[in-house]
């Protein structure tokens, strides 16, 4: 919970506010323009969302240090340990990097609150960028602790979890935390990173300052800032935010009596597949009968691929394949042109799509299919806390007849 005072030390946010459309100021919630979005692969962190449950705590990353905790019954032959980590203690595991898309369950909420309102704080699609983290891996600083690296070990014969508490008030509860399956951690393939940089530089104090749980393919909510306690348990978390928030209740499921449906349904873990139309914007004047460049994402949960984006100008009776720009694209020419499909996917990929000749009242349709063979549905379906809406993205820019508007885009 929050005491009244508590947003009295929030970092200094003047030199990039412009960049945002902010969504709340206290707690600090804001998303950029999603036209900013697909100039760069790589988000730059001053146009990365920011979302946050509570104030920013101002931690000393000297004096920062973290429990490590294994609390498991039966545990043996793993011993129960608490230990604690300092920033130093991170530097010395060997240091990884991975590009991978953050993306909160809450993005695109706006659609879902045009059909009736819904509990949680408005976003476009803004909630979704590609970054480049850097830190140790969260496997080796548990298998550090005794934790089996082997998940063949008897120890994964019961299912734990991993939770993740941070410093610093909340909302909704005492203190963020939430919790990811220890099997996902532990399986080398998956990256979940103690993250320490961004972008090649220390992490903002916004995004999670000295250091933040990175687990690609897996909804924002689980990548938790400012860490205070790592722990192996037996069980989920009990934090508000596994346990009240962040599911998918039932379209019957309300205000009223949501209370019943929590313990029906499981907290989010993977990203489903998703895209969004960058440009044009829903404000941007296009020319009839000029050609167009429209741009935009498309990503995917636990490590799938976005295998295509398709476009449609003709409201979904036909879907005409965008170019994509992936990450894999270097790797792929590197082994002769011919993609690895086995290789897991973190990244968001940016699609463009050229329109020959803009039509007089133009409205345009997208949606990415990915590697397990889901694609996006045709309309949204309303959930009480908002979440998870990946309908197909339509945009119906205003038009002006050639020459009367200025110069498109190309
Ligand atoms: N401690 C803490 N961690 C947190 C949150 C928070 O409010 N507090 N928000 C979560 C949610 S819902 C998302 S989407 C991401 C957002 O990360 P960002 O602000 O770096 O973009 O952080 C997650 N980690
Ligand atoms: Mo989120």
């Amino acid at each position: 919970m929050v005491p009244p005072d508590s947003y009295a030390d929030e970092p200094w946010r003047d030199r990039c506010l412009a960049n945002y459309i902010v969504r709340g100021k206290e707690p600090f919630n804001a998303e950029a323009r999603t036209d900013t979005l697909v100039d760069s692969f790589v988000t730059p962190t001053e146009l990365h969302f920011r979302r946050n449950h509570g104030p920013i705590p101002r931690l000393d990353d000297q004096e920062w240090s973290m429990a490590v905790e294994v609390c498991v019954d039966a545990a043996a032959p793993v011993r129960r340990c608490s230990r604690v980590v300092r920033k130093c203690d991170l530097a010395r595991l060997p240091q990884f990097e991975v590009v991978a898309v953050l993306e909160c369950a809450g993005n695109r909420r706006d659609g879902l609150k045009a059909i009736k309102p819904v509990d949680g704080v408005t976003w476009g699609a803004g909630t979704a960028s590609n970054a480049r983290w850097a830190g140790c891996r969260l496997r080796d600083l548990l298998a550090a602790a005794g934790v089996p690296t082997d998940l063949c070990d008897p120890f994964y014969a019961a299912p734990r979890h991993v939770e993740f508490a941070a410093y610093g008030d909340a909302v909704e509860d005492e203190h963020y935390a939430s919790s990811i399956p220890l099997e996902w951690v532990m399986n080398p393939r998956n990256m979940v990173l103690v993250a320490t940089a961004m972008n090649g530089a220390p992490l903002l104090r916004d995004h999670g300052f000295p250091a933040r749980i990175v687990a690609p393919g897996i909804i924002g909510a689980r990548w938790v800032k400012w860490l205070k306690r790592i722990r192996v348990q037996d069980r989920e978390s009990d934090s508000f935010y596994q346990k009240r928030d962040y599911k998918i209740l039932p379209p019957e499921a309300g205000r009223a009596n949501c209370a019943g449906f929590w313990p029906r349904f499981p907290a989010l873990m993977e990203l489903n597949v998703q895209s969004a139309i960058c440009r044009p914007a829903a404000d941007e004047c296009l020319q009839v009968g000029r050609p167009y460049l429209a741009k935009g994402y498309a990503l995917t949960g636990a490590g799938r691929a976005v295998d295509r984006v398709e476009v449609s100008l003709d409201d979904g009776e036909t879907w005409a394949l965008a170019d994509v720009c992936a990450m894999h694209e270097g790797a792929a020419a590197a082994a002769g042109g011919e993609r690895n499909w086995a290789a897991r996917d973190w990244s968001w990929v940016l699609w463009s799509f050229r329109i020959d000749s803009v039509p007089q009242g133009c409205a345009i349709a997208c949606r990415a299919w990915d590697s397990g063979g889901n694609t996006q549905p045709t309309s949204a379906i309303w959930n009480y806390r908002g979440v998870m809406n990946n309908a197909v993205f339509r945009v119906s820019p205003p038009t002006v007849a050639s020459g009367a508007a200025p110069a498109s885009r190309l």
